[in-house]
């Protein structure tokens, strides 16, 4: 069912498109880093869009799919692991990102395209936006449909990503995340639904512009530092520092705090009610955890606005760093990489103001 379907959709489409898929000087060169997902996935039939398995077809099955790629990019694939995304571990983004860094040195190579799991996308996406140390695109690329059911967003997603990493109009604005004709920011974009084709949104302030006949429009830039502008540098590491985080919610309970600092976290996230709201034992344990020297970060559960400092907890007194309009997932990722450089909260506390 798959062969034929791709085979016949690659066929059909091979008949429309006259163009040679030789290499052309005039193209720019493309690298397809796969990681797994839905847009690798495969369902038992063409109308199977759950229950389907994640990370099952590599990177070439992926370019076979979209022969219209090569006739705007120099397109070559790389199998960098094959997971579906909620199983995206530290050591895959380190893999990851020292793959991207080595490969952007390359001057044949022009930008790179990461096929991904929806699920952790925003994550993956932050991570690389302030550790990759190149101003050439990263444009990371999932589906909300299997490439085997009819309709699949993943082709037209990979075909509009790949036109993206190839644009010079691209570089220089940090990892972007393309789905459904949209442009992300790293920083700002969150999956919000669990279903639907458009569920990738920034709350806060918007995409930062459209795909149009697999050219990028862009209508405005992010503000915070990225890519070779931040002062984080993973090719040395090896392991990146254990943060987790905890939810709030009423009647929370100290429990989970108690047992992240007795597994040795060096770092929590609370995304709290409201504004970042504490409540009373959640408070009282984030204090003992950080007389144990956790640095705590309030982050909010609401999904957008800024967790002010000193709004809803005495940051300056309990010594905690307000996560700005970062969510939760992503205040994690930026306190694991600063304490790759500091314990300091101040200093800290600058990091979430920059990036
Ligand atoms: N399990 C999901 C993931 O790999 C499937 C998807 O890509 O949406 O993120």
């Amino acid at each position: 069912m798959l062969a034929s379907r791709l085979a016949g959709y690659g066929l059909a489409v091979a008949t429309l498109c006259t163009a040679s898929f030789s290499y052309a000087d005039s193209l720019p060169n493309v690298t397809i880093l796969a990681t797994g997902g839905t847009i690798a996935g495969t369902g038992a039939t063409s109308t199977t869009t759950v229950g389907y398995s994640a990370a099952k077809l590599g990177v070439e099955k992926l370019i076979e799919a979209v022969p219209e790629m090569k006739t705007i990019a120099n397109v070559s694939g790389e199998q960098v692991f094959q997971i579906a995304s909620e199983n995206m571990t530290n050591d895959h983004w380190l893999k990851l990102a020292k793959r991207v860094n080595e490969l952007l040195k390359q001057s044949s190579v022009d930008g790179i395209v990461i096929t991904h799991g929806t699920d952790t996308i925003e994550e993956t996406a932050y991570f690389l936006n302030l550790v990759v140390k190149s101003k050439k695109p990263v444009v990371i690329v999932g589906a909300m449909r299997p490439a085997t059911a009819i309709s699949a967003d993943g082709p037209i997603n990979l075909y509009n990503a790949v036109g993206i990493a190839g644009s010079k109009d691209a570089q220089g604005r940090g990892v972007l995340v393309a789905l459904n004709d949209e442009i992300q920011g790293a920083r700002e974009v969150t999956k919000s639904n669990t279903m639907l084709a458009s569920t990738f949104r920034a709350p806060d302030l918007g995409s930062l512009g459209y795909v149009v006949r697999g050219k990028p429009v862009f209508y405005r830039a992010t503000a915070r530092k990225h890519t070779v502008d931040t002062e984080f540098d993973i090719g040395k590491l090896d392991q990146l520092p254990e943060v987790d985080v905890v939810y709030g919610y009423a009647n929370a309970k100290r429990t989970p705090i108690d047992a992240f600092v007795a597994g040795g976290d060096v770092g929590l996230v609370h995304a709290g009610t409201g504004n970042g709201s504490l409540a009373t034992p959640v408070k009282e344990a984030l204090k003992e955890a950080r007389a144990k020297g956790v640095i705590v970060v309030r982050s909010s559960r609401t999904g957008s606005g800024i967790t002010a400092r000193n709004g809803e907890a005495n940051d300056d007194e309990l010594d905690f760093v307000a996560a700005d309009n970062l969510n939760a997932q992503k205040a994690r990722i930026l306190l694991m990489l600063a304490l790759t450089k500091t314990r300091d909260t101040k200093d800290i506390q600058r990091m979430f103001e920059v990036y």
